[in-house]
């Protein structure tokens, strides 16, 4: 029998994406600024007027980031960069850290910028890592390698929608624009050969030390089907531990290509598990989404999505559950940096937050066909933002979060 390691392993996947539900994204990346004019995409919300109308990013213009109004992200903005940024690590395989809309989103160790090369200058056992570590190849160099090199970068566009730079009149924006930091730690390779697969060993590494840099929020657009005690133990100290020294919140996708199994991390049943539910351009869950324990399951957009694509300035429109994922990763951050609730410890964040205000929504998908979601699930924004003077369209509709309030 194989070692379970070698069967994770191989049953490690990036939660890829849906074929037939994107109408705008033949030859997209191909086209000159094509996130500046009007993609004929989704039809769930009108591409005009956006909601935040001092937003200058070229895309959100044109009315392309509709999947940024579908959950009010344009609440979670504020007339300037947090003071306490959620730090958000990607779990991917690498990003392009020059792209012109991530650049300047970096989470970015201090001691290493302003240190010696070559020097680990803040002593935590990785030489030289400014805005991560790669943990395939053991190198303080971020950007996607080997046969990724010369694909759209999956790391790169999850990066994007989690918090690419906001207001600086190009590209995207994201609901974690302006409360996020994005800290890259590359899991996973993408030749065919046996390192560069994320193993489990190497997984409970990025988690430690992801957590013990000061990540808040792990984002997780990958699942795998096995494990190992070790790194069950891992997820465990961090997810579900009540006096975890680094607590943060696991963000897991469920993936959406009729896998029977969630798959890890969504299938841990820990208290600091947040999933995200993908929700197609029908406002239904995709159809292939595997059924989700049980717990904190929020639906956000995955079809037609507008992101980051390779260095140093491309983008592209895609599609999938890997979407949903980042999208969410990026709304909690840019709620928990926004000052109501910035000063929120993770337990609180999910207490109040996510299970007080988010989960209970009205707002929900619209009913499936099959069990468990004949309901449909609640759907992810950032409603509970509201004030007098700033509102979202999305939250005065018919069964949003505002019917909730006296
Ligand atoms: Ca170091
Ligand atoms: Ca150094
Ligand atoms: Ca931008």
């Amino acid at each position: 029998m194989m070692p379970r390691s070698a069967r994770a392993a191989r049953g490690v996947g990036l939660c890829c994406f849906l074929a037939n539900l994107c109408l705008a994204q033949v030859h997209a990346e191909d086209q000159t600024e094509f996130q500046c004019r009007p993609q004929t995409c989704s039809t769930l919300l009108p591409s005009t007027p956006v909601d935040d109308a001092t937003t200058n990013d070229c895309a959100y213009r044109a009315g392309n980031l509709w999947w940024v109004d579908y959950v009010a992200g344009s609440l979670a903005w504020s007339d300037h960069r947090a003071d306490n940024p959620v730090i958000v690590a990607i779990f991917d395989d690498g990003a392009y850290i020059d792209h012109e809309d991530l650049r300047n989103q970096l989470w970015t160790n201090e001691a290493e910028a302003h240190g010696k090369p070559g020097v680990d200058d803040d002593g935590n056992g990785y030489v030289d890592d400014i805005h991560g570590w790669d943990f395939v190849d053991n190198s303080p160099d971020v950007s996607p390698k080997g046969e990724c090199r010369s694909r759209v970068s999956h790391g790169t566009m999850m990066a994007s929608l989690v918090g690419a730079e906001r207001n600086n009149g190009i590209g995207i924006a994201a609901a974690g624009s302006d409360g996020a930091r994005l800290m890259i730690l590359r899991i996973a390779g993408c030749n065919r050969n046996a390192n560069d697969y994320a193993d489990p060993k190497r997984i409970a590494q990025a988690l430690e030390y992801a957590t013990r840099m000061g990540a808040r929020i792990l984002s997780f657009s990958a699942h795998w089907n096995a494990t190992t005690p070790e790194l069950d133990q891992a997820f465990a100290e961090i997810a579900n531990r009540v006096d975890s020294p680094h607590p943060a919140i696991i963000v897991a996708s469920v993936p959406n290509k009729g896998e029977p199994e969630a798959g890890y991390p969504a299938a841990y049943q820990f208290r600091r598990i947040v999933r995200a539910i993908p929700i197609g351009n029908d406002d239904m869950i995709s159809p292939g989404t595997t059924v989700a324990p049980p717990g904190l399951n929020l639906g956000a957009p995955s079809a037609c999505v507008i992101g980051a694509s390779s260095s140093p300035s491309r983008y592209r429109l895609e599609q999938g559950s890997s979407n949903s994922t980042a999208i969410l990763s990026g709304l909690l951050a840019g709620i928990w940096a926004s000052p109501p609730y910035a000063k929120l410890t993770t337990d609180e964040f999910l207490a109040r937050v996510v299970q007080g205000r988010m989960v209970g929504t009205l707002r929900r998908s619209k009913p499936g066909s099959r069990t468990p979601y004949l309901d449909g699930v609640p759907l992810a924004d950032a409603c509970l933002l509201e004030t007098e003077r700033r509102k979202a369209r999305i939250c005065s509709q018919p069964g949003s979060q505002r019917e909730l309030r006296p």
